[in-house]
Parts: structure tokens; sequence; C-alpha cells
């Protein structure tokens, strides 16, 4: 970094920002300590070569929020529908086949992104390490690399797994991975890396001060994975494994089905670029994206933006039109995100959303909004779907694949996602021929042995004579009780 004292320095970089209109970054600049002005140089430095297309960017953004999307040039989707017959379900047994010989092949990668800050949900540190298992209080990230585990060991190859964070999350998630021995994973199968921050903004297209020597910055959404998979080197050390297929879902969702091979399957046959799962939406009012075909090419449009005439229309019989919601699990092939990864400038855009931003006044002071004083930038990684030249959309069931945890209580809440995670597993025991004794609150599988019903058939889990409260489902030993 360059000195401070290096008056060229400063003075070039504050021109800049004058001549973009944010001159006002450096109104505290005269009483400012040495290390505050080296960390404000610091961050002007780094966004002033991008300033003017940032601040064209934002000002986009913000257009954008008013802009009525034509309804002629949209249209219903057509994914991959549930089964409704045997001929289906033949295509997706094929479909099963291809993806297992996929994942044999040691060509699939898992990423998680998870550098969201979890506002809604009210926990203090990385969701990740939201504690959830039902029965054993297993972290998110526990239960994932537990999937992971069972999957490599099906699979009889690596699963690297590739854990995107942001500044917000970074070190809390580090420092969790290391105190767990990186969940029982191989500490050369966990790859850590950070996504980008963008600068927040007020109404009046100006750069906004959390502090007299920092700008206003928040992580710059999912849609920085691609890139930040392209400079940390994640994209580089697939292809030395001869990974060309990567697994991409959010942390929030613990009935995520990691590397399932239907999915990957579907995608390899179709010769899909990206492929995203879709469910039926439940009510008009869900709060996720719907996919859409926008000008003839397959499109999240986020429910934050959605016209509602548009997301409550029905058709004839009665049906949502656009009831395909986008739960946020792709397959992404490695080239498709590097050349996304090189043009993220311009095929995903940035989204601004209202918020209550920390602020200085013209005092130097803190100010604690009240309500939403500017806005927020950031990127969605399903911006990237219309570019791919070909696509895979499959429909699953919610209640077999879809349960985040965004809230605090209620709808989409840790109670509500452990309680479908829950009757998932009672039903696996169900099918396995396995009566649970009244009196059973909570079920909990291992994912490292058990995957299905059929696993647990042959993991001769039966014995629940004595179970209480709890059943730990694991391998062939009857484990019951809250700390089997
Ligand atoms: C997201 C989708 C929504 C639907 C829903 C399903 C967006 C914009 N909307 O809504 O359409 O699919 O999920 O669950 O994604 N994250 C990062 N970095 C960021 C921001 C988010 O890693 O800068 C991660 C975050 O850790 C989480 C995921 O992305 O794993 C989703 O973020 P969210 O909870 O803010 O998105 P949400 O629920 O509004």
């Amino acid at each position: 970094m360059a000195a401070v004292s290096d008056p060229i320095d400063v003075d070039r970089v504050r021109q800049r920002f004058q001549a973009c209109h944010q001159g006002h970054v450096f109104e505290y600049w005269d009483t400012l300590t040495v290390s505050q002005q080296a960390a404000l140089l610091h961050q002007t430095s780094a966004l002033s070569e991008g300033l003017a297309d940032l601040v064209e960017g934002q000002r986009k953004a913000v257009a954008a929020l008013d802009a009525v999307p034509d309804a002629a040039e949209i249209s219903a989707p057509e994914p991959i529908r549930l089964p409704q017959g045997s001929e289906d379900e033949r295509r997706l047994a094929e479909a099963r086949e291809t993806g297992l010989g996929v994942l044999r092949d040691g060509r699939v990668a898992m990423c998680v992104v998870a550098g969201g800050q979890g506002t809604r949900l009210g926990f203090e540190g990385p969701k990740g390490a939201y504690p959830l298992g039902p029965v054993s209080d297993r972290c998110l990230f526990a239960l994932q690399a537990q999937k992971i585990r069972g999957l490599a060991r099906r699979a009889g190859c690596r699963i690297p797994w590739y854990v995107m964070t942001s500044a917000a999350t970074d070190a809390a998630t580090r420092a969790l991975f290391e105190e767990q021995g990186n969940f029982g994973l191989n500490p050369d199968d966990v790859f850590i890396f950070s996504q980008g921050m963008l600068p927040a903004w007020d109404f009046e297209d100006r750069l906004i001060l959390s502090e007299p020597h920092r700008i206003a910055e928040s992580p710059n959404g999912h849609g920085g994975a691609p890139l930040a998979l392209a400079v940390s080197g994640a994209l580089e050390d697939m292809e030395a494994r001869g990974i060309d297929r990567l697994f991409y879902y959010q942390v929030d969702n613990p009935l995520i089905r990691m590397g399932d091979a239907v999915f990957v399957g579907l995608h390899e046959e179709i010769g899909s670029e990206m492929s995203c799962k879709v469910i039926r939406k439940r009510e008009a009012a869900d709060k996720m994206g719907v996919v859409a075909e926008v000008r003839g090419r397959p499109t999240v449009i986020e429910y934050t933006e959605i016209p509602p005439d548009l997301r409550d229309l029905r058709g004839d019989d009665g049906e949502l039109v656009y009831w395909a919601g986008n739960i946020a699990i792709h397959l992404f092939n490695r080239d498709f995100l590097r050349r996304i990864a090189a043009e993220s400038e311009r095929c995903l855009p940035f989204h601004a959303s209202p918020k209550a931003i920390e602020s200085v006044d013209s005092d130097a002071k803190n100010r604690a909004s009240v309500g939403p004083n500017g806005y927020k930038l950031e990127r969605f990684v399903f911006d990237a779907l219309p570019w791919a030249e070909r696509t895979c959309l499959m429909e699953v069931r919610a209640e077999e694949e879809f349960s985040p945890i965004k809230n605090a209580e209620g709808k989409d809440s840790p109670e509500s996602s452990r309680a479908q995670l829950v009757a998932r597993y009672r039903s696996w025991l169900g099918q396995a021929g396995i009566e649970v004794p009244p009196g059973v609150e909570a079920i909990e599988v291992d994912h490292s042995v058990i995957d299905s019903p059929a696993d647990v058939m042959e993991s001769g889990f039966s014995d629940l004579a004595d179970a209480g409260k709890a059943i730990l489902v694991s391998t062939g030993s009857t484990g019951t009780g809250m700390d089997a």
C-alpha cells in the first residue's frame, strides 16, 4: 500500500472520488489519525479504479427497482416435472445411473455459500454454526460434512468442499472448522475462501461513511461466488483434481440432498451448463425467487422484484402460473463458472435493497438509522442462468429437499426445520419397516453412514424398544438417546 504521507497518492485517489461526485468520503481526512488515514486510503485506493463503473452500476440497480418488466416478454418455464408415471420413473432412474457414474469418476465438488449475515435469524455468528441437529444439536456445517463423508464413501472418491465466507463470517468460520477438526473431513479437501464486498449508498447516490475513516460495506451477494472461486484459486484446484462440476447450495437448508445423483445425471444428459432445482411454491407470497422464461431464456425473478400481478397470476386450473420456486440448488460446469467470473460485470448486475445502514453525521458522530437510509448492493448467482447455453430445471418436492432456516421463529425457523427433518426421518424408519415407539419426539440420521430408507434397512438398525424421546440412527449397532 502507498504511504499515507505520499501526497500524490492521496491527491490522486481523492481526485478520482471527486470526479465521481464522491469527494465527501475525505471530509474528515484532516481530523483522522495516521492509521485511520491509512485505512481510508487503503479502502479508497481499492475502489478508485472501478469507481465510475460502481456509481453507474448502483444507479442502474436503483432505477431497476422502479422498472416494471414487460409481461409480454415473460412466460412460464417448463422444468422436468416430478415423475407422473413409469416412463418418467424410468428416465429418472437412468439419469441416476448417469449421475452415479459422474460422481464415481470424482468429477463433482461441493460448494456452500455461507457469507450472508443471517440478520433475520438473529443468530450471533455464521449461520453454518447454528446447532440444528434434532438429537445431536450438531451445527449446519457438521450435518453437511456428514453428507459429504457419506457421499465420498459411496462414490469411492474424494469430494472437496468449497466454503464461501465473507468478511462478516470468515474468521469465525475458519475458527469453527479448526476447532471441529474440519468436521471429520480431510483438511486437504476443505477449501475456505472469501467473497468480495460492495460499498453502501445513500438515496442521493453518495457513498455512505460508517465511520469518519471507513466507507460502509457489505458482502457482495452470492453472485460474488464465481469471481471469488476464480480469484481464490478454487477453480484451478478443481481443474487440478479433474473436477468439472460444482454442486452449489445455501448454508441454511438442512434438508439439502447433497450431490443428488439424479440431478447430476440430468445435467449431464442434457449437456447443461447450469442447472437449477425448483419446488412448487406453496403460496404466491413465499419468499423465494421464481423461475420464468424471460425473452425465451430461463431466468430467476427474485421475490422482492416480481410485480404482484405476475406473482399472483393463476391459470385456468387455479394453479400459480409462476409456480417454480428457486431453492438455490445449482449444478455448474467449471468452464461456465470461469466465463461468468470473467464477465460478472455484464452478466451479474447489481441489485439494490433499501436498508438501515450505520453512518456518521456531519459532526462525525455515529448515527443509528431508524428506517432505511440507503442501499446495499448485491449480485445474485442465479442471474447467470440466462447466460448458460443449456440449462436443466428439475422439480423436486419441498417436503423432501427444502426446509431453510431464515427466521428466529414461525415459518422457515429452526423449529419448523427440525420438525420437517424429524418427519422425514420418521418416514425413512417407517419405509424400512421400523415402528417408532410413541413418545419419540426427535429423530436424527447420521448421514455419514445412512442416506436413505434402504441404508436404514442395511444398517441393521432396528431395536427401538428402549428409545427414550430421541433416536439417533447410526451404524449397525442400535443407537438411541442423546449421546449416541
Ligand atoms: C434466497 C434467494 C431466494 C430463494 C431463497 C431460498 C437470494 C437473493 N434469494 O433468499 O430466491 O432461493 O434463498 O432459500 O438469494 N449469501 C452469501 N453471501 C452474500 C449473501 C448471501 O454467501 O453476500 C448466502 C447466505 O449465507 C445464504 C444464501 O446466500 O446461504 C442466501 O442468502 P439469504 O438468506 O440472504 O437469501 P434469501 O433467504 O433472502
